[in-house]
C-alpha cells in the first residue's frame, strides 16, 4: 500500500486495517485522526477534548487488541470518537449527534465494535467484568476485556463495586485508567490526590522504575511473562508498592503511571500485559485536548465548546439583536446565590457538574456553601439528606437522568426521613444531542410515586425563581417533604428574567388563557409550545382554554374539579414519559372522582427515543406547537362525549 503523508486515515475501514500497518507509521495515524476529530467537531459540533486526550490510546487498543472479538468497553463514551472513526464510521461521522445520524455515544446497535452502550459514567468496569465471566464460563480464555475510564468516572461508587468485585476474581480484565486530572471541570476528591501523589512521588517512583525495567524485560517472553510478574510481585511483597498502593490493595495488578501519549511505548506496554493474567490496572498519563493548544489551556471550556474557528480556536456564538433569554441553568445559578445571601442556612450540591448546572456561580460566590463531589449521584442526595438532619437547607441539583442513580437514596434517605431537600432537576425532559441516555424522561413518574415528595415545574424563568423561593421559604421546609423543580436544557422565554421572588402556593396550578371547547393542560416550559397553539387554533375559531399545572404532585384539585365540571375534552402534555407521569396522575384524578371526558395525553411514549435537536424530538413526539394545535383539532372535532359500553 502506497503510504503518503495525509491519507493514511483514509485507508483504514476497520481496525484490522489497522492492524495491518506497520508500527512505525502510527505516529503519523494519531496525528491524521487527531486532525480528523478537530475538523469535525469544529464543524459538526460535539465533545472534544476527551477524545483528542485518548487517540493514542485509542490507536494503541485497536492495535494490539482483536477488536471486536477482545472488548473494548469504553466508560461515558464521549471521548470515543476516535474509536468511532477507526471502526468503519468514518464517512459518516459528520452526522455524528444529528437527528438520524450516529450517536455521541458507543452504541450496541450501532456496531459491533461498541462493546457496551454507554453515556452515563462508571459502568464500564462492571460490564467489563460481567464479560470477562462470562468468556470464562463459554471457555474463551484468549478473549481480552478492556474498560478505560477516566479519573473523573472513577470517583463513582459503581467504579469501586466494580473493583471489588473485580479483586476477587481471576477474570481477564485489563482496567485503563485514563488519568488526566479532569473531570468536566477540574476533578475532586481524595482519589484525585491520591493519583496526583502516586504519579508525582519519587519514593514511589523509584519502586515502580524497578517494576518497568523488569517488564521492559518482558517484550518477546511470551508466557513466561506469568512467571516474571510473580517474581517481581513477590520481590515487591514487602514494598512501598504493595503496601501503599490502592489497586493493588484490592487485588488489582497496578502498571504504570505511563505515558499515555506515548503511542510506541502503549503499544509495547499493551502487548505485555496480554501475557498478564488476572484482573489488572494500567495507569495512563494524558491531557485532555491534547494536540489543540486552546483546549489544553481551558479544558473544561472545550470538553463541548461547540462550533468554533479551527484555526483562531475561537468559538462561534451566536449573535443577536437583542436580548435573549437566559439558560435555566443560569437562572438556578444566580437565583440561588440570591437566595443564600438572605437564608445563611441555605447550601448548594452537585455532582460532578459544576458548570453544567450552573453551581459554580455559587460555588465561586460562597466557596465554603457550595460542594462539588465528585460523580457521585448516589452521595450526593445522602449527603445533602446529612445536612438536612441538620437544619442545612440543602439545594442539590442534579440533571434529571443523573438522578436515576440516586432513586434509592431520594426514597431510603430522604423521603421515608422527611427531610426537606430541594432537588433541582437541570436537562429535564429531552437532553438532544446526547440522546437516550441523556433524555429526562422519567423523574415526572419516578418522583411523583414517592410520599413525602413535591413536585413542580416552572414555564418560565420567573417561575423557576419563586419555586426555589417558596422551596426554602420556613412553611415548606417544616413540611417536611423534600422539593423537586425540573427544568429543561437551554433558554428559557423571558430576557428580562430577574424578577422580585413571591411565594408559590403549593399545588396551586394557574389559568393561561380562558376558552372553550377543549381544555390543554400543560406542566413545565412545554406549556409555551401551548401558548403558540393557542394563538394558531384561534385563527381557526378554536379557542382551547390552557391552563399550567405547575404541580405534577400535589396537584390542584380544585382547579381539575373546576376543568372537568366545565370541559369533557382534556389533552394533557409533558415533556416527559406518559407511563405514570402528568397525564396518567389527571386519568388517576379523573377516575378517582367519577368523572367521564375525553382525554388525550401527549408527552414521551412508552420507547427509546434516540438524540436530535429537542425540537425535532418533540415534533418526533407530537408535542411540538403543531402537535399540540393537531392534537386540539382531534379533541374539538371529536364526539362529545365517551361511549359506554
Ligand atoms: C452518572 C453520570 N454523571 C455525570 C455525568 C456527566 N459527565 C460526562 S463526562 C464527565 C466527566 C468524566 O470525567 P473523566 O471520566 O475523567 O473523563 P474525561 O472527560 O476527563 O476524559 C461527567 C461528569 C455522566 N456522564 N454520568
Amino acid at each position: 500500500m502506497l503510504i503518503t503523508p495525509g491519507n493514511l486515515l483514509a485507508t483504514i475501514d476497520s481496525p484490522d486495517h489497522l492492524r495491518h500497518l506497520d508500527r512505525t507509521v502510527l505516529p503519523q495515524v494519531c496525528n491524521e485522526l487527531r486532525q480528523f476529530i478537530i475538523d469535525n467537531v469544529s464543524v459538526y459540533g460535539g465533545h472534544f477534548g476527551a477524545s483528542l486526550g485518548v487517540v493514542e490510546l485509542t490507536v494503541a487498543l485497536h492495535y494490539v487488541f482483536n477488536t471486536p472479538d477482545d472488548q473494548l468497553i469504553w466508560d461515558v463514551g464521549h471521548q470515543a470518537y476516535g474509536h468511532k472513526i477507526l471502526t468503519g464510521r468514518r464517512d459518516q461521522f459528520h452526522t455524528n449527534r444529528f437527528y438520524g445520524g450516529l450517536s455521541g455515544f458507543p452504541k450496541r446497535k450501532e456496531s459491533p465494535y461498541d462493546a457496551f452502550g454507554v453515556g452515563h459514567s462508571s459502568t464500564s468496569i462492571s460490564a467489563a467484568l460481567g464479560m470477562a465471566v462470562s468468556s470464562q464460563l463459554q471457555q474463551q480464555l484468549q478473549r481480552h476485556h478492556i474498560a478505560v475510564i477516566g479519573d473523573g468516572a472513577m470517583t463513582a461508587g459503581l467504579a469501586f463495586e466494580g473493583m471489588n468485585h473485580a479483586g476477587a476474581t481471576n477474570s481477564n480484565l485489563l482496567i485503563i485508567l485514563n488519568d488526566n486530572c479532569m473531570s468536566i471541570d477540574p476533578n475532586v476528591g481524595a482519589l484525585k490526590e491520591y493519583l496526583t501523589d502516586i504519579t508525582t512521588s519519587p519514593t514511589y517512583n523509584k519502586v515502580k522504575d524497578e517494576v518497568w525495567n523488569l517488564l521492559g524485560k518482558m517484550s518477546g517472553f511470551g508466557k513466561s511473562a506469568q512467571e516474571i510478574v510473580s517474581k517481581i510481585e513477590s520481590g515487591l511483597k514487602a514494598s512501598l508498592l504493595k503496601q501503599s498502593n490502592l489497586f493493588e490493595s484490592l487485588h488489582l495488578r497496578y502498571f504504570g503511571p505511563i505515558d499515555g501519549h506515548d503511542i510506541d511505548h502503549l503499544v509495547s506496554v499493551l502487548n505485555d500485559l496480554k501475557d498478564i493474567p488476572g484482573p489488572k490496572l494500567l495507569h495512563c498519563l494524558t491531557v485532555k485536548g491534547k494536540g489543540y493548544g486552546p483546549a489544553e489551556k481551558d479544558q473544561t471550556k472545550w470538553h463541548a465548546p461547540g462550533l468554533f474557528d479551527k484555526v483562531t480556536g475561537e468559538i462561534k456564538k451566536k449573535v443577536y439583536d437583542k436580548p435573549q433569554p437566559p439558560k435555566y441553568q443560569d437562572v438556578f445559578g444566580h437565583t440561588l446565590v440570591e437566595l443564600a445571601e438572605k437564608n445563611d442556612k441555605i447550601v448548594g450540591v452537585t455532582p460532578a457538574m459544576p458548570s453544567g448546572s450552573s453551581m459554580n456561580i455559587m460555588m465561586k460566590a460562597m466557596p465554603q456553601r457550595a460542594f462539588d463531589v465528585g460523580i457521585a449521584e448516589q452521595h450526593a442526595v445522602t449527603f445533602s439528606a446529612g445536612m438536612a438532619t441538620q437544619g442545612q437547607v440543602v439545594f442539590c441539583n442534579i440533571y434529571s437522568t443523573f438522578m436515576q442513580r440516586a432513586y434509592d437514596q431520594v426514597i431510603h434517605d430522604v423521603c421515608i426521613q422527611e427531610l426537606p431537600v430541594v432537588f433541582c432537576l437541570d436537562r429535564a425532559g429531552f437532553a438532544g444531542a446526547d440522546g437516550p441516555t441523556h433524555h429526562g424522561a422519567y423523574d415526572l413518574a419516578f418522583m411523583r410515586c414517592v410520599p413525602n415528595m413535591i413536585v413542580a415545574s416552572p414555564m418560565n424563568e420567573q417561575e423557576l425563581r419563586n419555586l426555589m423561593f417558596t422551596a426554602q421559604s420556613d412553611t415548606v421546609q417544616q413540611g417536611k417533604c423534600a422539593f423537586t423543580i425540573r427544568y429543561p436544557r437551554g433558554e428559557g422565554v423571558m430576557p428580562n428574567w430577574r424578577t422580585p421572588l413571591e411565594a408559590v402556593e403549593v399545588g396551586k396550578g394557574r389559568l393561561i388563557r380562558d376558552g372553550e371547547g377543549v381544555a390543554i393542560l400543560t406542566i413545565g416550559p412545554i406549556g409555551n409550545y401551548a401558548i403558540q397553539a393557542c394563538e394558531a387554533l384561534e385563527k381557526e375559531g378554536l379557542r382551547p382554554a390552557h391552563y399550567d399545572l405547575r404541580f405534577a404532585k400535589p396537584l390542584d384539585e380544585a382547579m381539575l374539579h373546576t376543568i372537568f365540571r366545565r370541559f369533557d375534552k382534556v389533552l394533557t402534555v409533558e415533556d416527559g414519559c406518559l407511563v405514570g407521569g402528568v397525564g396518567s396522575a389527571v386519568l388517576e384524578f379523573m377516575a378517582d372522582h367519577g368523572y367521564q371526558a375525553r382525554v388525550k395525553r401527549l408527552g414521551i411514549p412508552d420507547t427509546i427515543i434516540e438524540h436530535g435537536e429537542q425540537l425535532e424530538l418533540h415534533r418526533e413526539c407530537g408535542f411540538d406547537p403543531e402537535g399540540i394545535a393537531q392534537a386540539v383539532r382531534e379533541l374539538a372535532y371529536a364526539e362529545r362525549t365517551v361511549a359506554l359500553a
